[in-house]
């Protein structure tokens, strides 16, 4: 079922795009007699949830209509007093009669006491709203909170003869505007993983800059500290995990993990898990993909396809059988087109 109203709440919500994780964004809007006299988001973690900076933005002047408005919410209203009080209960206070729900909260100390509440005193509340939308947008705070492990996303950029780049040499596939893109795409995640030689070839720094925004914390593969010191990831410039020997020199923000044995990935999801990272970008190379897609430890591909051709090169992975197309568009001469799983992995 449509709504224009929880339309408005998902746009809203996206705009605390990688700004809130691992707390889910959040749009909310008050609506009285078809008309919008309210509406806020959550904008950054920690701070006011979306339904306070609703109520907020209502003008003085229309204030007295609140008690008669309905409340649209992308998701369900809080019931816990976390970073701040209950969401629920500024709704009672407010005497706000009707409220519909897009998702309700599957955090346990949510996860549906509030619709509860706000039935049992009188209020009417629909859920469901434009759920498949809701859960779309909040996939990594679904799955991280349900299935206790970030949402893997595995990027890659290949020729139109489905190539990743020239064997050790930094090779350009995509054009400027899907360079932009994946700026954006990483200040939306919380970590960015490459392996060894990713690093070594494309000395990437592996922020945010052609966006803006929060850069995420990176995570490299250096198990047989192939990797010298004069290399941007090792440059202690963003917080940086490397799986791999610890090195000699002062680093604040760098932290080395010695392991022993082979590299378990699991290993890694679950320290990124309980560090509260709730989206892990894996941008490659052809090694790293092709372990996490053999693993089955990955939520979406996010495949640019460029319509140059290498005639050569290092194979791009083939794409997992069974793979549901969630989105695809153009940007200049590339194709973009957004996977999930068959079950779609939410
Ligand atoms: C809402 N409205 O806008 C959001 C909600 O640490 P806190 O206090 O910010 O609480 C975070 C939890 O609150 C988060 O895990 C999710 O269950 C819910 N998020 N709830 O009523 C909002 N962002
Ligand atoms: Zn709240």
């Amino acid at each position: 079922m449509s709504s224009p109203f929880m339309h408005r709440c998902l746009d809203l919500a996206r705009l605390g795009a990688g700004y809130v994780a691992p707390n889910p964004m959040v749009g909310a809007v008050l609506v009285h007699e078809g008309k919008m006299i309210g509406e806020g988001w959550h904008e950054r973690w920690g701070e006011a949830h979306a339904e306070v900076n609703c109520v907020r933005s209502v003008l003085p002047e229309n204030q007295h209509l609140i008690p008669y408005s309905t409340l649209y919410c992308s998701l369900e209203p809080c019931f816990h007093f976390g970073k701040t009080p209950p969401c629920v209960d500024l709704i009672l206070e407010k005497k706000i009669p009707h409220v519909v729900i897009a998702n309700v909260d599957p955090n346990p100390r949510v996860a549906g006491q509030s619709v509860e509440k706000l039935r049992a005193a009188g209020v009417q509340v629909e859920t469901g709203v434009m759920a498949a939308e809701g859960a779309w947008l909040n996939r990594s705070f679904f799955h991280w909170i349900n299935q206790k492990r970030p949402y893997v996303i595995l990027k890659w950029a290949q020729s139109a003869d489905g190539f990743l780049g020239h064997l050790g040499v930094r090779t350009a596939i995509s054009g400027p505007a899907v360079q932009r893109l994946v700026h954006r795409w990483r200040h939306e995640s919380d970590a960015i993983l490459v392996g060894t030689k990713t690093a070594v070839t494309d000395n990437p720094k592996l922020d945010a800059r052609l966006h803006g925004g929060n850069n995420p914390l990176r995570i490299v593969f250096d198990l047989e500290k192939k990797i010298s010191a004069e290399y941007n990831i090792l440059d202690d410039s963003i917080p940086t995990w490397v799986f791999g020997p610890q090195r000699d020199g002062i680093f604040e923000r760098t932290e080395f993990f010695p392991s022993v044995g082979p590299l378990q990935l699991t290993d890694v999801l679950q320290r990124l898990y309980l560090t509260n990272r709730a989206t892990l970008l894996v941008e490659g190379g052809a090694y790293i993909l092709k372990q996490f897609i053999e693993s089955g430890l990955w939520n979406e591909i996010r495949q640019i396809e460029s319509a140059h051709t290498l005639g050569g090169g290092v194979p791009a992975p083939a794409l997992p059988t069974g793979l549901v197309l969630k989105e695809q568009f153009q940007l200049g001469s590339d194709r973009i087109r957004i996977f999930t799983g068959i079950s779609g992995q939410v």
